[in-house]
């Protein structure tokens, strides 16, 4: 008998926005050990329960090690049976290509999903494909997430990537709203060990505010959590920018050299004060009058929002308000408040800034951003007939049946294509349409370099992570699929392809020409950095404007006229009743949006995909715990178990999102054992931000029933 040897690995988790350090430990094509990594200068140890699941992602049985076909059977079922990456590549361009020739790149549509992001292969090799497709029906879930972030940075800042970081560490002062990074882990913020972060703020005598219709986690923790009806945000933050300027409150400092707008926000804000706000948040106007003020006179100060203040009716109105008060109360762009990060690879300089309304959906006429279409459009763009019809739908790493508005509309009109090609190792309830689904190699089999998330961290630091196995033999790497397809396309149609250049040589030249690269003390490149498996600290992020705006006059121009104008559109919304209930989601630590209910052990123990409805609702409809509700929209109905919490306010009821697993022809055991239902089966495709054409999936009107 041989026994293996017991190796170490240090690995960046990739399955959320916090980057944790691990070491791993393996034995042979085992891992035997997961844990946090001391040693790096971000995470310094943290890890959260998801990161076992590493080693359950990596010996899933349900995980596609090869490539499937859908097969209709002799009794006309459909199913997916496996077939050689030859056979299958050819297939899946043999496809677009035929599509391309007889109705155009427009007829391709594509959705690529949050994974990609985590994946740097994803992101490097998408272009290999693409180059040839340059389709008007990209989606991704970008519009059903963080989309006013990007287009309030490229307003205000000149660039979609250059988003104002919460220092938490040295702030004194924290407005939180519509986020729980308890359970999220932070978004927009990578910010492992938050928990620690927000106890050390406090015990130095700071303050954390919370606003959000459910007293979460984070609340629990705050120094002061406030109930505000959903989708009502912009009425607060209004009404904060009110106050700062009826009582001379705002001290730009040196921002004062180079923003312009004051005065046309001032009197945009002048009829907007706390007693209007309160009679719309349901929030007292006390509060918002000792929130302004406590904002405007701290030493330093965040105001931050993420997803509950995104995906609602006004998300980019949020977040330019959000953006004005940082800025107007002198806490942009300095330690303790919000800064830009300076990163290794910085994606500023390497990257579009970002476009809107360049042109429209066909259907309901909703703006592209950055060469996108809203995500709740996808339905209608594969429905509508005419030039520009989407016949061959091509998805990566998403699940947009289960995480899109209305994902029963998208999970019909899937089936309405007449091809579809998956990128993905699951066979869940979107690739279940497909007629070729192609698996990469899991996360464990292949390096990565996050160059994503740096760009958002809250010190600057980098990390390399190499392969912890090596790649099975005959598999693809994400960023080879690419490549394979976009060389067999470009055969096919004729033109030139892209050299192959892998993920790791990219990022080393970015890396080398970087900040800290070869013209830098750090001289960093992969190699240097493979000698520092924790990573290398480049310390807490500095002042850096006006230099680092990418406005074209380097100024920050805050009257952007699409946003006032939405101010009237708000408070003529704000004037009509809000009658009935309104759905918010919920997230919780062991899950990831709706790919990671496969893993036993981060599915364990109470039911999670639950209904909570304030008691005094409970009471008043007559109802008991345990029972089911049906709840119904505009889009559709679903009934989930009852579970009274005063931690939502009367009026609102949370439901996770990500469930509505056990659909015919998915091959997920676990995820369908613990199916629960898609909340998205209710929210609404037409219920958007409609500035900018993001998803509302916080604060849908429903009705409920018995
Ligand atoms: N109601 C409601 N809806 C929401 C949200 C909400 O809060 N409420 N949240 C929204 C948000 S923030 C997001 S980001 C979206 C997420 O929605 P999507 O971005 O569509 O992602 P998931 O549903 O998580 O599906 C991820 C898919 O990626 C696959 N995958 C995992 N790793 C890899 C990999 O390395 N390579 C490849 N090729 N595939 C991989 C998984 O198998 C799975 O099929 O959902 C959104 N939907
Ligand atoms: N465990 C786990 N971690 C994750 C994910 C996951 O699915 N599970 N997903 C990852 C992804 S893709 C993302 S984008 C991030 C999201 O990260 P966060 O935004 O921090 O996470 P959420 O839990 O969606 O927080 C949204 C909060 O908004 C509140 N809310 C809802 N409506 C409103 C409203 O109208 N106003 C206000 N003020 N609040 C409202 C909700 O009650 C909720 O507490 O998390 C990431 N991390
Ligand atoms: S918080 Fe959890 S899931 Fe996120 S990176 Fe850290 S260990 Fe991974
Ligand atoms: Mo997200």
């Amino acid at each position: 008998m041989t026994i293996a040897s017991t190796q170490t690995h240090h690995r960046v988790c990739h399955l959320c926005e916090a980057m944790c350090g691990l070491i791993i430990k393996t034995e042979a094509d085992k891992v035997i050990d997961i844990r946090g990594d001391k040693d790096d200068p971000l995470s310094r140890g943290h890890v959260c329960p998801k990161a076992v699941a590493l080693q359950d992602i990596q010996e899933d049985p349900d995980r596609l090690r090869k490539p499937l076909m859908r097969i209709r059977s002799e009794a006309g079922v459909y199913e997916h049976v496996e077939i050689e990456w030859e056979e299958a590549l050819d297939l899946a361009a043999d496809a677009l290509a035929s599509t391309i020739q007889k109705h155009g790149v427009d007829a391709i549509g594509a959705y690529f999903g949050n994974p990609s992001a985590h994946n740097y292969g994803m992101m490097t090799h998408q272009r290999n494909l693409f180059r040839h497709i340059r389709t008007r029906n990209r989606f991704s879930a970008t519009s059903v997430d963080q989309l006013p972030h990007h287009l309030v940075s490229m307003w205000l800042y000149g660039h979609m990537l250059l988003l104002p970081i919460p220092d938490i560490d040295r702030t004194d002062y924290f407005l939180m709203l519509g986020a729980n990074p308890l359970a999220s882990n932070g978004s927009i913020w990578t910010v492992p060990d938050v928990r620690k972060r927000i106890k050390d703020l406090t015990a130095r005598g700071g303050k954390l505010v919370v606003i959000d219709p459910r007293r979460t986690e984070t609340a629990e923790l705050a120094s002061d959590h406030h109930f505000i009806r959903p989708g009502t945000d912009a009425a607060l933050l209004l009404a904060l920018l009110h106050v700062i300027f009826r009582d001379k409150l705002t001290a730009l400092g040196a921002l004062a050299e180079f923003t312009d707008g004051l005065e046309e926000v001032q009197s945009a804000v002048a009829s907007l004060t706390p007693e209007w706000a309160a009679s719309v948040t349901g929030t007292e106007a006390s509060g918002i009058e000792s929130i302004a003020r406590d904002m405007a006179t701290a030493k330093a100060a965040i105001c931050y929002g993420r997803m509950g203040v995104s995906t609602q009716a006004y998300g980019t109105l949020c977040q330019w308000a959000i953006q004005v008060i940082n800025v107007v109360t002198g806490n942009l762009d300095k330690p303790g408040g919000s800064l830009f990060t300076r990163p290794a690879m910085d994606q500023v300089l390497n990257s579009s800034r970002g476009g809107f309304a360049r042109f429209t959906s066909r259907g309901r006429g909703l703006p592209e951003f950055n060469y996108e279409l809203p995500a709740a459009a996808l339905a209608d763009e594969i429905r509508t007939p005419g030039e520009g019809q989407i016949k061959l739908m091509f998805t990566g790493a998403g699940n947009p049946v289960l995480s899109t508005p209305n994902g029963r509309a998208v999970d019909d009109a899937f089936e309405e294509l007449d091809f579809m090609i998956s990128l993905d190792p699951a066979l869940n309830e979107t690739t279940r349409h497909a007629d070729v689904i192609l698996p990469p190699t899991s996360p464990l089999e292949h390096d990565n370099y996050d160059f994503a998330f740096h760009n958002l961290a809250i010190r600057n630091t980098a990390r390399y992570t190499p392969a912890v196995f090596d790649k099975p033999e005959g598999a693809l790497h994400d960023w080879e699929i690419f490549a394979e397809l976009g060389d067999r396309l470009a055969e096919r149609l004729g033109v030139e392809s892209m050299p192959r250049v892998p993920p790791h040589k990219v990022v080393d030249a970015a890396l080398q020409a970087g900040p800290y690269g070869k013209e830098s003390e750090w001289n960093l490149s992969i190699e240097n950095l493979k000698s520092h498996p924790s990573g290398i600290d480049f310390g807490p992020l500095k002042p850096s404007c006006p230099e680092r705006l990418q406005t074209h006059d380097k100024r920050i121009p805050l009257a952007i006229p699409e946003v006032l104008a939405d101010i009237e559109r708000l408070q003529s919304d704000m004037n009509e009743d809000v009658a009935g209930y309104r759905l918010i989601g919920r997230r919780n630590v062991r899950d990831n949006n709706s790919w990671m209910h496969n893993h036993r052990r981060l599915v364990k123990g109470k039911d999670r995909c639950q209904l909570l409805m304030h008691p005094d609702d409970v009471a008043k409809e007559g109802w008991n715990e345990g029972m089911h509700v049906t709840i119904t929209s505009r889009a559709g109905s679903i009934s989930a178990e009852l579970m009274p919490s005063t931690e939502v306010m009367p009026g609102v009821i949370s439901l996770p999102h990500g469930y509505g697993h056990g659909l015919d022809g998915t091959r997920s055991k676990v995820a369908n054992s613990h199916a629960g239902v898609s909340c998205n089966d209710v929210t609404d495709d037409q219920f958007l931000d409609q500035l900018s054409g993001n998803a509302a999936v916080n604060g849908v009107p429903v009705q409920l029933s018995a």
